[in-house]
């Protein structure tokens, strides 16, 4: 077993758990291809304390990758890479007001000096989140590398197999 298995390497981090029906899918892809992590709500306009004490100690715990998805005003993962010299993820949640463009920008548009890879909007996003944290991961860890291979390949298969139906 790698050490990604048996430790958290991915922080996985979110606004409120109003998120957590579409950070699921993140977490579950990082389950699935068997990469430790751990999960919290955390805010970093309602508990910015808390927010700084993770992303500031986050490193030295052995966490390797942080995922921040946040919604509205989105600055989760701007705060979090601001503490932290982990590479950040960001996913842009739906809000309630603009279908997620909001959280988009606030994540994607960060000054130049602090970064955070914005991925998309709700389901893709943190499924892509999720990838890309394996991606990083595998560069250190070939075991990883080659489940994730298969979970390309085998991604592959599922779309070779689709079928149109017949049009009337
Ligand atoms: C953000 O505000 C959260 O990430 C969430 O997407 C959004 C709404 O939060 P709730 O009011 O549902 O707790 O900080």
């Amino acid at each position: 077993m790698s050490a990604s298995e048996t430790k958290p390497v991915v922080g996985v981090l979110m606004g409120s758990s109003s998120d957590w029906s579409t950070v699921a899918h993140c977490v579950d892809v990082l389950q699935e291809l068997g990469v430790a992590h751990e999960a919290h709500v955390m805010s970093a306009h309602r508990t910015p304390d808390d927010v700084a004490e993770y992303a500031s100690t986050a490193a030295a715990r052995g966490l390797q990758v942080l995922i921040c998805a946040a919604g509205g005003a989105a600055h989760l993962a701007g705060v979090v890479s601001s503490k932290s010299l982990l590479p950040v993820l960001g996913i842009p949640m739906k809000g309630w007001s603009t279908d997620g463009l909001d959280a988009l920008l606030s994540t994607v548009q960060m000054p130049g000096g602090v970064p955070v890879a914005s991925l998309a909007i709700g389901k893709a996003g943190a499924v892509n989140a999720a990838l890309f944290a394996v991606a990083i991961l595998s560069l250190r860890d070939t075991a990883l590398a080659e489940r994730y291979a298969a979970w390309r390949r085998a991604q592959a298969e599922l779309v070779r197999a689709q079928t149109l139906p017949p049009r009337s």
